[in-house]
């Protein structure tokens, strides 16, 4: 039975690589960190075979506690500071999380003489390209192309994504590098705009909310499905050889694309009525286009993704429908005082 330790367990890709691991009859860590997170009881209610650690990337002895503790064959570092517009208003804290946090984790594998043992996956990410020096019309970022980070998360990110390139060219620690583009689904978090419109929609249908309020809607991304791509995380520690591979659907659609898909799941075809532009999600710096070229984990690592953007935006709306019906009917059911 393999060991896995994963940081960034009650997020959405840490909910689906959690999964997937379990199929697979893997031992897993996870590391919740706070001393009283809101989100622990619901983890362990879904995932009950989830063994979790409390520790946190920002302390490093507790890194290397947690991965002393566990003695992992493979470690998931997905752990971050996520959000693009949060990093802006944070970015001491951003810094210290998504691009220190790698360090401390490679430090632990090194320091406890896990070189030759634990195989490393580090979270990064097609914000790193940054979209303005987009000079491959048609073909979609690959693992080649220039790095022009954007947004302090962009750049914290790209000193994740080389700090374990330098450990696994300076150490020997077996450390690869997932590149992914966009990836959503109903583990999203609402804070996202893909979850934000798809709750706002669903709510929409079901009477309970008027309108929702958006930033620009100009911007495209590259959007999968987070099921896909926790398979492709996990493809690239079974290969033989430590490497970076992009993950993407080598589709791009702007973000007014996916708010008229997830309007139509409700037969409305007209969303204005229920928009409002709000300056105040407008970022300092945007990322105009991202496309990314999935090619190379296509051929070596046999990797493919199975939902595509209608089958991406219904599963949203469907679930979230159900979802809040759900919740309405509870909410419903108790009587008032
Ligand atoms: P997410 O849902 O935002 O989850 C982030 C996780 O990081 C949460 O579990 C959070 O814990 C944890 N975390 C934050 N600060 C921490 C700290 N100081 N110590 C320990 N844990 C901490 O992110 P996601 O969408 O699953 O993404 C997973 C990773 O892939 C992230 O690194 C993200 O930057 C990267 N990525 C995501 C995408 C995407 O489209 N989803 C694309 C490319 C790369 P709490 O629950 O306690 O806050
Ligand atoms: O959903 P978003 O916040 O995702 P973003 O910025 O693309 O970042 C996500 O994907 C990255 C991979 O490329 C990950 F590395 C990162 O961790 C994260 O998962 O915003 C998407 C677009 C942006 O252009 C934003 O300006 O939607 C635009 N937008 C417009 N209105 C909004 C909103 N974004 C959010 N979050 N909220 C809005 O109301």
């Amino acid at each position: 039975m393999k060991t896995a330790l994963i940081t960034g367990i009650t997020g959405q890709d840490g909910g689906h690589l959690a999964a997937l691991l379990h199929d697979k009859d893997y031992e897993i860590y996870g590391i919740i960190r706070g001393q009283s997170n809101l989100k622990k009881e619901r983890l362990l209610e879904e995932f009950p075979y989830v063994k979790l650690i409390e520790a946190d990337l920002l302390d490093p002895s507790s890194i290397l506690r947690a991965v002393d503790q566990s003695d992992p064959d493979e470690f998931y570092n997905l752990a971050a500071i996520s959000h693009v517009g949060y990093s802006f208003k944070n970015p001491t804290l951003t810094l210290d999380t998504t691009a220190g946090g790698v360090l401390n984790c490679l430090e632990a594998i090194r320091m406890t003489g896990r070189v030759e043992k634990t195989r490393f996956y580090q979270a990064s990410t097609s914000e790193m390209y940054g979209g303005l020096d987009y000079n491959r019309p048609g073909l979609g970022y690959d693992e080649s192309s220039l790095f022009h980070p954007r947004s302090p998360y962009g750049v914290a990110k790209l000193y994740g994504h080389w700090i374990a390139k330098n450990y696994r060219e300076s150490y020997g620690i077996f450390a690869s590098c997932g590149i992914l583009f966009n990836h959503e689904g109903e583990r999203r978090g609402v804070e996202f705009v893909t979850r934000k419109i798809t709750h706002a929609v669903a709510r929409i249908h079901l009477g309970l909310q008027k309108s929702l309020d958006l930033g620009d809607l100009w911007p495209k991304r590259d959007w999968g499905y987070a099921g896909d791509y926790v398979r492709g995380m996990w493809l690239m520690l079974q290969h033989d050889e430590p490497d970076d591979f992009v993950l993407a659907t080598g589709e791009t659609h702007s973000i007014e694309d996916f708010l008229t898909q997830a309007f139509r799941e409700i037969a409305i075809d007209d969303w204005s009525p229920y928009v409002n532009r709000s300056q105040a999600l407008i970022r300092p710096a945007e990322v105009d286009i991202l496309l990314g070229n999935p090619a190379k984990a296509e051929s070596v690592l046999g990797w493919t993704r199975e939902v595509d953007f209608p089958g991406l935006v219904r599963r949203m709306v469907q679930h979230d429908i159900a979802d809040q019906s759900a919740r309405f009917a509870v909410r419903a059911g108790i009587p008032e005082r």
